[in-house]
């Protein structure tokens, strides 16, 4: 399963992933170790490879001919994509989609073979040993479809406001012309029963859009937490009234504004309850499949909690379809955790960094769910170098979405000097655990700061990440470190003292359920070489702190007063 929804009723598409394809270990000494596996998956999962680091391949057939588009949804850290032992495309970026269109494809069975690589690498400048477990392989669905010559490559729809019965969008067509001549076409574009049609649009070779401002969709209800109202979006091309191409989406009406103080959903001030998640799961790794995926929002619901950060990297579509039906709210991040300034000047830094933000926003942009976008979660935002990076990136976003905020996630106290830059700024504080200080008190030292020298007046202050280490089933009297009791008393703590103080809009909890760090670096510092922060642990058993949690989150209603 890919999506939750069809994509598309015309186009012939046909799921690549949900089956077993050929693996063979590529390094030295592995390559007696062929198997089959199931693809989405992670490599690290597969019994005996656990702690695998190189070159692998994936094989698997599929019969089609003449134009065929092949997507896939993630594939971490690198991928050289072959058919019929011709290479047609690579890619790095380990949580972002990438396609390939190959032309006139000969009718009948062709050989799809994928190498990936999930070593660590100079040139791959956002996978290193890291505070999470860096998987690697085909860990997201594989798409094939067979597309006309011209195609729709996607719509973004973007709800700008309500005007009586109607909501008003704009909305952006973008085909794909494989032939080398300019191409016309009929558009149709349908959201929730409005439709506009477009007689006779020229397409040049390669990618263009085009724009239609102002699209009234009436009687469509607003998306919010409590009411997440889905519509569909449907393209279609035709000519002389036959239909060639359609694309299916969906979206969600509403508004995200930031005022000095607040983040606004649809006008209304927003209390963020939140919880910080990594995709992973010991069995899955991070190619966890719907079920579990579903199982943990559900949790996430059980806690009370009203959204989830995708830290550190954009998610499985399947997992923002599911906050889209369930209406949680989104902080999607793009790939970079803890990368300090000498990490920042590798060349390959800036430009993939960009690159995934350009990925995620095209692909992940009709999701209501996704209220913010976030960038460089504790990075080098002390170091003017660091800072060019900031505002470069912030500026690619802008220029991409105008109509959600961004912001990242600081931990450089008093000495960051990046505040002016994002709409919302947001602070990773763990006090009673990393610092002494209570949560009252850490979060007026920082808010003070960065309102005065910091330079970040005028913004809303969201904390980002707290937490505590907390080992499952080790009780403590003496409420020792790692045990389920401590960590229960100081989340209490944390998340009273932060709702009480009313310049803070809410908080994430660093983290939803413990996962497995990096063996090199990492492991050593903690303990069961996991971060054990979790309200969870890796099965998805509650700790003390789930209680705790749960019976304070849910006192709290989504919006202040
Ligand atoms: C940081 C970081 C997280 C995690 C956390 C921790 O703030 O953003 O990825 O490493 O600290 O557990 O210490």
């Amino acid at each position: 399963m890919v999506r939750l929804f069809d994509t598309h009723k015309l186009r012939k598409t046909e799921e690549l992933s949900g089956r077993l394809w050929d693996f063979t270990p590529m390094e030295e000494g592995w390559q007696h170790k062929k198997c089959k596996v199931m693809v989405p998956g992670c490599l690290e999962n597969i019994p005996g490879f656990g702690n695998y680091r190189g070159w692998a391949s994936y094989e698997t057939e599929f019969e089609s001919e003449g134009n065929v588009r092949l997507e896939f949804k993630g594939v971490s850290h690198f991928a050289e994509v072959y058919v019929d032992d011709e290479k047609v495309t690579e890619h790095y970026g380990s949580y972002t989609p990438f396609s390939v269109c190959i032309k006139a494809l000969k009718a009948g069975k062709h050989r799809l073979r994928v190498l990936v690589d999930n070593a660590f690498r100079e040139e791959y400048a956002l996978d290193m040993p890291n505070d999470y477990m860096s998987y690697g392989g085909i860990s997201r669905g594989v798409i094939l479809e067979k597309v006309p010559d011209l195609y729709i490559r996607y719509v973004h729809v973007t709800p700008l406001y309500q005007k009586e019965s109607s909501w008003i969008a704009d909305v952006e067509v973008m085909c794909v012309n494989l032939s080398d001549t300019e191409l016309s076409a009929d558009v149709k574009v349908e959201i929730a029963g409005a439709a506009q049609i477009r007689k006779e649009m020229s397409f040049i070779p390669g990618e263009s859009s085009f724009r239609i401002e102002n699209m009234e969709v009436r009687d469509a209800e607003t998306w919010a937490t409590e009411n997440p109202v889905l519509y569909t979006v449907e393209a279609q091309l035709s000519r002389e009234g036959e239909v060639f191409d359609d694309w299916i989406d969906r979206t969600g009406f509403r508004t995200v504004e930031v005022t000095e103080k607040d983040i606004l959903l649809n006008g209304k001030a927003l209390r963020i309850k939140g919880f910080c998640r990594h995709e992973d799961h010991p069995q899955y790794g991070c190619a966890l499949p719907a079920q579990a995926i579903a199982y943990d929002l559900q949790m996430i619901r059980d806690l009370g909690a009203n959204s989830v950060r995708t830290s550190h990297y954009p998610n499985d579509e399947l997992f923002l379809d599911m906050c889209d039906e369930m209406g949680i709210l989104v902080w999607e991040e793009n790939h970079a955790r803890g990368i300090e300034e000498d990490k920042m000047k590798n060349p390959h830094f800036e430009p993939q960094c960009e690159q995934v933000i350009r990925e995620m926003i095209t692909e992940h942009y009709n999701h209501p769910s996704i209220y913010i976008w976030g960038i460089l979660n504790e990075c080098g935002s002390e170091t003017e170098y660091g800072r060019t990076c900031y505002q470069a990136q912030y500026e690619l976003i802008r220029s991409l979405d105008r109509s959600r905020p961004a912001t990242s996630a600081s931990c450089k106290f008093n000495a960051d000097i990046c505040q002016d830059l994002p709409d919302v700024c947001s602070w990773n504080i763990y006090p009673y655990w990393y610092d002494e200080r209570s949560a009252e008190q850490m979060a007026k030292d920082v808010l003070t700061w960065v309102r005065t020298e910091g330079n970040g007046d005028g913004k809303p202050f969201l904390v980002s990440e707290i937490g505590a280490g907390g080992i499952y089933a080790f009780r403590d009297m003496s409420h020792d470190i790692w045990s389920e009791d401590l960590q229960a008393e100081i989340l209490g703590k944390q998340l009273k003292e932060l709702f009480a103080y009313e310049d803070c809009v809410g908080m994430y909890i660093w983290q939803f359920c413990d996962v497995r760090v990096s063996r090199i670096d990492w492991a050593l510092r903690r303990p069961k070489s996991r971060n054990n922060k979790g309200v969870v642990d890796e099965y998805r058993r509650p700790k003390m702190a789930y209680q705790v949690v749960k019976e304070i989150f849910r006192q709290i209603p989504d919006y202040r007063d």
